[in-house]
């Protein structure tokens, strides 16, 4: 895995995302309690010998930054690096990343100088665990100009993806970016042909693609320069390569999730708290995922009722019920409140003592979750502040809302209460 470099798409404008983009680029989008995106893709990196990693973002955020650089220090013995590389003006290029090929082939001068056989290009919004050796091997096995990870889907999940047809011999013959309608029908295949049992095979009749694709270096340049205007690989690049190259499919059968929606985000996290046993598990000592150690204290839980929940370190939680839920660092709920599927990203400091009770005698909101309030499907990003006696269960049940102004967003029925907001007593939102 010396030879191959890693290139994680970290992600553009940030709008499926939003807010929780709003005040740092996505791979820093906090996740599970205590992780970040980007641990995702990048313990995914280490767990494979994999050390070169560039991770291609929009703009540079301080979380991210801060985040990467305490979290991923190499010895210096193993030469490894994860380096951020941001959009940037220079005199030829005025604008940001147009798109995912747009940003490689914007740091192609950076890219192309890495005496390296191939790069693997991955997702930054993905949940999954995958031994990146065995995709490289199988591209090299088959002596492919690109490889594509691929999984069987359903129809209604296909629709979203980039969808593929094989020849017998097992090369690409045809990509197709979220078709619709009759174009989407004819894409449907025999998946037994890629080893699926026939049950399997008639439930996920459609291959698509998981947007992470290994690359031959020269092929990656070529078609970058040959088709100078293609902005992305699902819409522009892989389509016109499956015409011309030798484009192969590695099958990943684990789980697998693209968590770059609010929805698709808020069910990734909330899944991890599925008993007996929930699709993915950060319990893994042969591909464990890193993030940065904050030595923080173990949490206390002072008479709580807690069910399915995942709660990470540094909380107080104090008499208060909590059911599939998921809490983050340094979380801080006071009694009386109820927390129901919920995701709490927690708070990136404590706040003394002394300034919470200043807090209370001038009216003012604590970090954290107030008393006696109640949480239900919801997302409170960190060190929101969160009065007493507030609701936020969306009882208007409104499907899409931007509230900004006060602090909060409705996106797919999820409300999801912004960084730093400040929520006041007996709220009810
Ligand atoms: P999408 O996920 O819809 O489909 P896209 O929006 O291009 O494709 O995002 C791919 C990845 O690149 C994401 O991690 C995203 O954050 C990142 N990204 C997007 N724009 C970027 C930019 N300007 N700069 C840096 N990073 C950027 C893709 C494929 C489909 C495939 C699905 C699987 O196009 O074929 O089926 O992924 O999820
Ligand atoms: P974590 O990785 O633990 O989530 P981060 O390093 O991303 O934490 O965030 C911690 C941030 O909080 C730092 O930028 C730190 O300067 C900031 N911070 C610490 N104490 C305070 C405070 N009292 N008020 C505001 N910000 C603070």
């Amino acid at each position: 895995m010396k030879r191959v470099l890693a290139i994680i798409l970290g992600g553009g404008a940030g709008t499926r995302l939003y807010p929780l983009t709003k005040r740092r680029a996505k791979p820093a989008v906090p996740l599970a309690g205590k992780y970040r995106l980007i641990d995702i893709p990048v313990s995914n990196c280490i767990n494979s010998e994999l050390t070169s990693i560039y991770v291609l973002t929009q703009f540079n955020s301080a979380s991210l930054n801060r985040h990467i650089a305490r979290t991923y220090t190499f010895p210096s013995l193993t030469g490894g690096f994860v380096e951020v590389l941001a959009a940037q003006q220079t005199p030829e290029n005025p604008n940001w990343f147009q798109g995912t090929a747009d940003a490689v082939r914007q740091y192609l001068w950076l890219l192309s100088d890495w005496d390296v056989d191939q790069y693997l290009i991955l997702s930054g919004d993905h949940l999954y665990r995958m031994d990146y050796r065995q995709f490289v091997q199988r591209h090299i096995d088959t002596n492919a100009d690109i490889t594509l990870s691929v999984l069987p889907v359903d129809e209604q999940a296909a629709q979203g993806f980039g969808l593929i047809k094989v020849k017998e011999s097992g090369q690409v013959v045809d990509f197709t970016e979220k078709p619709k309608g009759d174009v989407l029908k004819s894409m449907a295949v025999d998946t037994t042909r890629f080893g699926l049992s026939p049950d399997v095979a008639q439930r996920k009749p459609y291959m698509a693609s998981m947007g992470i694709y290994v690359f031959n270096r020269q092929v990656l340049v070529d078609v970058l320069k040959e088709m100078p205007d293609a902005t992305d690989f699902g819409k522009e690049i892989i389509p016109a390569a499956a015409r011309h190259r030798n484009v192969q499919t590695y099958l990943f059968d684990g789980y697998w999730e693209d968590i770059g929606t609010i929805e698709s985000f808020y069910d990734a996290n909330l899944a991890l708290t599925r008993q007996p046993q929930p699709p993915f598990s950060f319990y893994d000592e042969n591909a464990p995922i890193y993030t940065r150690p904050r030595y923080l204290p173990p949490s206390k839980l002072l008479s709580c009722n807690i069910t399915e929940s995942i709660i990470s370190e540094g909380c107080i939680l104090k008499e208060c019920q909590v059911h599939h839920s998921v809490l983050g660092v340094r979380s801080r709920v006071e009694s009386g409140c109820v927390i129901d599927h919920a995701l709490i990203m927690g708070s990136d400091f404590y706040q003394p003592l002394s300034e919470r009770n200043v807090s209370y005698d001038q009216n003012k909101v604590p970090i954290g979750i107030g008393a006696n309030s109640i949480i239900r499907r919801a997302i409170v990003d960190k060190n929101a502040c969160i009065g007493r006696n507030v609701k936020i269960i969306n009882k208007d049940r409104v499907e899409e809302s931007n509230r900004e102004e006060v602090g909060f967003y409705i996106r797919s029925g999820i409300v999801v209460v912004l960084k730093n907001a400040v929520i006041p007593d007996n709220t009810v939102i």
